[in-house]
């Protein structure tokens, strides 16, 4: 396979003036007509070529024009070749392809009879032949004949019709963000009237029969236009909003202009049918794919080495706004855990790479943690170091300047400092270095000074063999061990590679509280004694570091558990359980609080001590804290699960699941101790999936019979996302050595289907979310994974690609779990016509 280098860049010789497309949808022999208006692009060094490459995959040439002569270009695999003249022309082709065969769920294809596209990133190439690169953007106008009632393309209605419609974008876009639906569905429907007083029209089509869970998903739309408009000046520049709900879909969903698609799982739902988290998740990728109007589509990439100038910025925008929605220390703690779960092991191991990647094979590939969530961390630096105001005042210059641009980090980057004055050189290492960097901090205290000196080191990778010092800020507060505050939150900035900040005219020595916020992606490493540990988890203001506090304590005592057999100390225990019971505190925040670190986070922190975790262990472990734990709360747990029930009607609001979560907890404690009782009467009476599903999950885990398992499936089996959920349940749920057995018996259940991402990743996700079981000695799970990707990569590559990142921590396993992951591996890139995204996975995977 070709690798593609971000130092290659070169623009296209010609710019696209306009683009008419024509569909006739028929499912294996869809037509699209096309005529695109060429032009020479006065930003292309060097003489406009005599011919033109036009990228094309999976479609079948029926016939081209060239200004109205007939043309027989030259082509290939990935696309054709034609002479062209040397100033403007038109170029009209016709070609057919197969939606119906399309299970790759790319380009244009077909879920339940309806059709839809997914473009990003470089599926528009399997509708037509076109210049597939997100630096060409033109005006699109789409005719659609087809057989449905609902023919969608993107930008405003010019004629709707059943059986045929006109759309108009006046917006150029790339042609990663054309989108077109058709389909027997039915609408939502609302109103919005933006700043300055235009109405908008939004809709959320769904199928029949789902019109119930469309609610939330409308009045989440409506909140994120408000919140774009008062946080970001951002206004909607279109008559219309159309989401559109489709049950087969790569990933959570898509930011097309005027035509978001979503996953159903990432739009649809209610009380009964969803959990608060599946609520709090909709909300923030409905705000995530809305926000994305302004960064993304109206300035969007110039080549997708750039994604993160999009991707990275919309995740920061969505965390501010469920911030706002909902409790900011919450999603600031539950962000890290996920920052550290899943991009730290990916930067840490054979799939480390720059928040800006400069090479790849298959740029699906990089659809990662990395460009996400830490390319968000990465604006979150740049927004502490630079202040709020100059960050709002920097974000609308680049809104200003790069307006209908397809544009870079440089682009962005120069806007803040042309708008503070800084060199950000230095800073823009984040963006070309990979690694997750490791910053130390050493103490001194002499009369009335503390000495902080802080070493940062970022490990080598392939990716980046010799890293550089990079700008690191640091929040840190100081707290005196009578628990007063001896220094509110600062920001001190690192450049150096060591560097010492002096703290005067204390009355004490102060226990200093460092990266308050999580301020900086780096592996913290502060020699604090579990004294003054303690004191941060009963006084630190900072709502991030007092959880931290008790994270770090918890840390340690599993630790003390694997290396020495220690028992968990029960001062800290109890100190666990004054938190929960303090009700001055949000439940949601002390749902956290007892919450302890998992299994695959103890794996890396041990791999990064250079030891050798065993899963068994780490599970017993974590099974005897549970335990341990469950005593501790005996005589709280009943109590604080009925002071916590939620009376009253369901709300998916933060409040009332903070409540349910803190609950849920305390069920666990009980039904580990005093059986299933409590959770079936929970169960059987649950009028919200939260209470049910929290419920059967402890059921699963505690009790004798399938009974309530059965009575479940009889409930949902017509609801195909409850489905996934219990599909899931049972492998999350299952002993360790019975998780591939599980997992293996679900995939011959009637109701499996492996082509449905989101059935094959409930039961496979939920596989390689079950450390112990995913990693159980007999390396089942590793066959069994292996051989369902070996299924499905010629049916959908993308998904299985993605899936193949679970072989990514092998190297921190014994030998012989080394070797049976590495056996699997080299199996399926033994496999004849491998894809080029499973490919690359792998062959990285191996380092
Ligand atoms: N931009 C899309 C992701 C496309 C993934 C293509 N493999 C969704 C999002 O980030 O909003
Ligand atoms: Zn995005």
């Amino acid at each position: 396979p070709k690798t593609i280098f971000l130092s290659d860049y070169t623009p296209y010789p010609w710019t696209v003036e306009s683009v008419n497309l024509h569909f006739s949808l028929d499912p294996h022999a869809t037509r699209v007509r096309s005529v695109i208006r060429f032009a020479r692009n006065p930003a292309y060094a060097g003489d406009t070529p005599d011919t033109m490459f036009l990228h094309g995959e999976q479609v079948k040439l029926i016939s081209a024009q060239i200004d109205g002569t007939a043309v027989d270009p030259e082509v290939t695999g990935e696309g054709l070749t034609c002479a062209v003249p040397a100033g403007s022309f038109t170029w009209e082709a016709e070609v057919e392809i197969d939606p119906a065969n399309n299970t790759a769920l790319e380009g244009l294809y077909m879920s339940n009879g309806m059709y839809c596209t997914q473009c990003e990133a470089e599926g528009f190439r399997k509708i037509t032949f076109y210049p597939d690169r997100p630096d060409v953007m033109s005006v699109f106008t789409v005719t659609i004949d087809g057989p449905h009632p609902v023919l969608l393309s993107n930008g405003n209605p010019v004629k709707t019709g059943e059986h045929h419609a006109e759309w108009h974008d006046p917006w150029p876009k790339p042609a990663y963000l054309f989108a077109l639906v058709a389909g027997d569905l039915v609408a939502h429907s609302d109103t919005f009237t933006t700043m300055n007083g235009r109405q908008v029209d939004l809709n959320l089509y769904v199928r029949p029969g789902d019109e119930g869970k469309c609610a939330f998903g409308m009045g989440a739309l409506k909140a994120s236009m408000t919140w774009d408009e008062q946080v970001y000046g951002r206004e909607y520049d279109l008559d219309l909003f159309n989401i559109v709900a489709v049950d087969d879909f790569n990933m959570g969903a898509m930011e097309n202009k005027g035509l978001n698609i979503f996953n159903s799982s990432a739009v649809l739902a209610s009380p009964e049918t969803s959990t608060d988290m599946n609520f709090e998740r909709i909300e923030a990728i409905i705000a995530h794919e809305y926000f994305h109007n302004w960064t993304g589509n109206r300035i969007t990439c110039r080549d997708w080495f750039q994604l993160c100038l999009k991707e990275g910025l919309t995740v920061y925008r969505d965390s501010q706004f469920t911030s706002d929605m909902r409790s900011a220390p919450v999603k600031r703690i539950s962000d890290v855990i996920d920052l550290r779960g899943r991009q730290f092991a990916e930067d840490q191991g054979p799939l480390a790479h720059p928040v800006r990647p400069e090479s790849f094979q298959e740029i699906n590939n990089f659809y990662t943690a990395t460009v996400y969530e830490k390319g968000a961390e990465v604006i979150g630096m740049l927004k502490t170091l630079v202040g709020e105001d100059a960050y709002y005042k920097a974000v609308e210059l680049y809104f200003d300047r790069h307006d209908g641009d397809a544009a870079t980090i440089e682009d962005w980057l120069k806007v803040f400092e042309d708008t503070t004055g800084r060199d950000l050189t230095q800073f823009k290492r984040w963006y070309s270095q990979a690694g997750t960097p490791r910053l130390s901090v050493e103490e001194s205290f002499e009369l009335d000074t503390l000495t902080l000196t802080f070493t940062q080191h970022t490990p080598p990778s392939a990716a980046t063999p010799e890293p550089q010092p990079l700008v690191i800020p640091i929040a840190i507060g100081l707290i005196y061990p009578d628990g007063r505050e001896a220094l509110e939150t600062k920001v001190l900035e690192m450049t150096k590679e060591v560097q010492s900040f002096r703290f005067t005219g204390l009355e004490d020595r102060p226990v200093a509280s460092v990266l308050r916020g999580f301020s900086a992606p780096v592996v913290l490493t502060h020699d604090l004694s579990d004294a003054d540990r303690m004191l941060l988890l009963s006084a630190d203001t900072d709502p991030f570091n007092r959880w931290e506090a008790g994270n770090m304590l918890a840390r340690t005592t599993m630790l003390a558990m694997i290396r020495d057999g220690a028992a968990p100390d029960p001062a800290f225990l109890n100190a666990i359980k004054g938190i929960a019971l303090d009700e001055s505190l949000d439940p949601a925040f002390r749902a956290l609080m007892i919450n302890w670190p998992g299994p695959a986070e103890l794996a890396n922190v041990l791999h990064e001590a250079g030891e050798v975790p065993d899963p068994e262990q780490l599970f017993t472990v974590g099974e005897q804290i549970r335990d341990a734990m469950a005593e501790t709360f005996a005589d709280a747990a009943s109590d604080l699960y009925a002071r916590h029930s939620v009376s009253g009607a369901y709300q998916p609001d933060a409040a009332q699941s903070g409540k349910r979560a803190l609950s849920n907890v305390m069920l666990a404690f009980i039904s580990r101790r005093s059986g299933t009782e409590t959770a079936q009467a929970q169960f059987d009476s649950a009028d919200n999936m939260t209470q049910q599903i929290s419920a059967l999950s402890q059921i699963l885990r505690h009790g004798e019979d399938s009974t309530a398992l059965d009575a479940f499936y009889q409930q949902w089996k017509d609801d195909r996302l409850v489905m996934d959920k219990w599909f899931g349940l049972q492998v999350s749920c299952a002993k360790p050595e019975d998780g591939a057995d599980t997992a293996r018996r679900l995939t011959d259940h009637p109701d499996f289907n492996h082509k449905n991402p989101n059935r094959f990743r409930a039961v496979f996700g939920a596989l390689i979310g079950h450390h112990a079981a995913f990693h159980h000695k007999s390396g089942d799970a590793y066959t069994l994974l292996a051989d369902w990707l070996i299924t499905l990569d010629p049916l959908n590559p993308q998904t299985t690609a993605r899936m193949c990142s679970a072989f990514q921590t092998w190297k921190r396993y014994d030998a012989d779990r080394q070797a049976r992951i590495l056996a699997e591996v080299e199996r399926i890139l033994a496999t004849p016509d491998l894809s080029r995204d499973t490919t690359e996975m792998l062959t990285r995977i191996k380092g």
